[in-house]
């Protein structure tokens, strides 16, 4: 099956394109390559040195003889997209090619226009793309569990059945999201639900929780297929971060109370959850959404796994709680379902099993590499 992995020089996307074409898929990738312009832009780097996107894919030929076919460009770029999808006619598109950090959606006005204009333009982009010359195509397009913020009750997926004033029916689960990076991830699913619905197009929104780790069995095939590994407090997140802040002694950074919960994973199951949704695709028409984690942990729950695993390699850990930068209930209750990606076969790593061999053993690996002065957060959600 021909798969495109939009944003395929990325974290999720480097690591899905490698697995896909490991399995035997025909992989192209279209990346602008803006990610590493952004981090040049705001001075961080990837605790990793990843290599160019060409070494990368040359590199990959030689190991294992399979070509990944490359497309340079913007898909706010309306033609280029649709030539490089006429060039490549893929049976399935892998979408992770969006502005993902909620602290760079929040620095300011530009940064929160940029990513929604980025992820939101883009994706309708794609939308009208197959639309017009791919309508079997199947779409799975990458979406976020804090769609749905931290409501008081179970969290479904993708919709939910309610009954009011006697009456049924069966309508989207309600948003409320926390950034304006998670607001853009809700105004393209409904785009996406409404591409269905009109133009009978098929496609699985897949909520993601937070990825952790960095290495997969073909990332770890060679130094230069490392994966891109943020620690810095706009693009780093929470687990990653803690591992790499254990490794060079820094205070581990709780936000507030720490009671904030959120569903994780790890990246080896991300790139399988990705397989199953191609393997088994919507049907013509339908939106089907999967929720995309395997378990859940509050931030404090992290930073004692991370200190307790850094113990046993005689890591001297704090924990900090620093004042929350952003505006989140800190004590919630939280029960989302995920037993779509379950019931189709997807076998969870479980954190207590990767934290070590995916996540601290790199963070100790290039801790000469970290920059101090990006750990703490920098960037604030209320007025200031
Ligand atoms: P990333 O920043 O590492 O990768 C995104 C890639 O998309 C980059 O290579 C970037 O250059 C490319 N890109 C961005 N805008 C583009 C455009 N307009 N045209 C072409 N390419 C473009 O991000 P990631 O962590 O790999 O996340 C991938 C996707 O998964 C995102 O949509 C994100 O919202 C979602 N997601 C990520 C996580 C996580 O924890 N990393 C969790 C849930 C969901
Ligand atoms: N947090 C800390 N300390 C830190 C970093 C984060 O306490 O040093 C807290 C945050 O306040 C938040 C939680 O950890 O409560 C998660 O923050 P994060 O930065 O790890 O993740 P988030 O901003 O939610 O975004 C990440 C990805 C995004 C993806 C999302 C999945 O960057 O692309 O959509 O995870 S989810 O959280 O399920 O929406």
């Amino acid at each position: 099956m021909k798969v495109l992995v939009i944003g395929g020089d990325g974290y999720c996307g480097w690591a899905t394109a490698l697995y896909l074409s490991n399995r035997g898929y025909d992989v192209g990738i279209l990346d602008s390559l803006v990610r590493r312009h952004w981090d040049l832009e705001l001075g961080v780097e990837t605790l990793t040195p990843i290599s160019s996107i060409h070494q990368r894919i040359k590199r990959w030929l030689e190991l294992t003889g399979k070509e990944i076919e490359l497309f340079i460009g913007d898909i706010n770029n309306y033609d280029f997209l649709q030539k490089s999808l006429q060039a490549f006619e893929p049976e399935a598109v892998v979408h992770f090619g969006e502005q993902r950090s909620a602290p760079f959606s929040m620095i300011d006005r530009e940064h929160a226009v940029l990513t929604q204009v980025n992820n939101v333009v883009g994706n309708l982009n794609l939308l009208y793309a197959l639309r017009d010359d791919f309508p079997n195509c199947h779409l799975v397009k990458l979406g976020t569990m804090g769609e749905y913020g931290t409501p008081n009750i179970d969290i479904e997926e993708g919709y939910i059945t309610i009954e009011h004033n006697g009456r049924t029916d069966t309508l989207p689960y309600p948003k409320q999201p926390g950034s304006f990076y998670h607001l853009s991830k809700v105004h393209d699913s409904h785009n996406i639900q409404f591409a269905c619905k009109v133009w009978g197009l098929r496609a699985t929104d897949l909520n993601q929780g937070v990825v952790y780790g960095v290495l997969t069995e073909e990332t770890g095939m060679d130094e230069l297929l490392i994966n891109r590994l943020d620690y810095d407090g706009i693009y780093g997140t929470a687990l990653n971060r803690f591992c790499i802040q254990a490794a060079i002694g820094h205070p581990l950074t709780v936000y507030g109370r720490g009671g904030q919960t959120r569903a994780f994973l790890d990246i080896r199951d991300t790139v399988r959850c990705v397989e199953l949704a191609i393997e088994t695709p919507a049907n013509q028409g339908e939106f089907r959404v999967f929720n995309q984690f395997t378990e859940l942990f509050s931030i404090n729950d992290l930073a004692l796994k991370v200190k307790q695993a850094a113990i046993t390699l005689g890591l001297d850990v704090d924990i900090q709680m620093l004042e929350n930068p952003r505006i989140e209930a800190e004590s919630h209750y939280f029960n989302p379902k995920n037993t779509n990606l379950l019931k189709l076969g997807l076998q969870p790593h479980f954190l207590s099993d990767s934290l070590l061999d995916s996540l601290l053993n790199f963070a100790i690996k290039y801790h000469h590499r970290v920059d101090r002065s990006q750990i703490l957060p920098k960037v604030n959600w209320k007025r200031v």
